[in-house]
């Protein structure tokens, strides 16, 4: 299976519940190597760039605010199939939709509060890497229990 990278955000909603590391924790524990971490308080203008693809839906308004509301967790997670992972570890996008046992299931209940981002596919993955890390460092490195989790 081919080593990817995915981009996550612990969004305003996890960071003001105190979830922050505790969500963080379970694409770690699933086996998920972290290449960067950084808190960032978004402006509208990363917000904007992030979400692009919703520019001109009605819920676009309220998720710039909120998104830009605080200060977040931006991280790239590395590992083989990584992008699915994470989707599959956080679940579907409105809570009440998603699996139990997942992020969103576990500590969520509205669409507009669903306490995490992860890019859909690899090239969105590589442009929001680019937005959130832009000339900053993503590190490759070799984790001593690599060979323990990727095959
Ligand atoms: P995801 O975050 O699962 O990739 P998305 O890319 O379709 O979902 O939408 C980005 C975020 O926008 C999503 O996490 C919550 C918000 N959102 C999406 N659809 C919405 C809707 N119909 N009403 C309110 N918020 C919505
Ligand atoms: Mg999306």
């Amino acid at each position: 299976m081919a080593l990817e990278r995915t981009l996550v955000l612990i969004k305003p909603d996890a960071m003001q519940r105190g979830l922050a590391f505790e969500i963080l924790q379970r694409f770690e524990r699933r086996g998920l190597k972290l290449a960067a971490l950084r808190l960032v308080h978004a402006d509208e203008a990363i917000a904007g760039e992030h979400y692009a693809e919703h520019v001109g839906k009605g819920f676009y308004d309220g998720l710039i605010k909120y998104i830009t509301a605080c200060p977040i967790i931006a991280a790239v997670f590395e590992g083989t199939g990584a992008v699915a992972a994470c989707r599959q570890t956080m679940g579907a996008t409105k809570p009440v939709e998603a699996a139990p046992g997942t992020i969103r299931h576990d500590f969520g209940l509205e669409i507009g509060r669903n306490l995490v981002h992860g890019s859909a596919n690899t090239d969105d993955a590589a442009r929001e890497v680019e937005i959130w890390f832009r000339g900053q460092p993503v590190l490759d490195w070799k984790r001593d229990t690599d060979g323990w989790v990727f095959e």
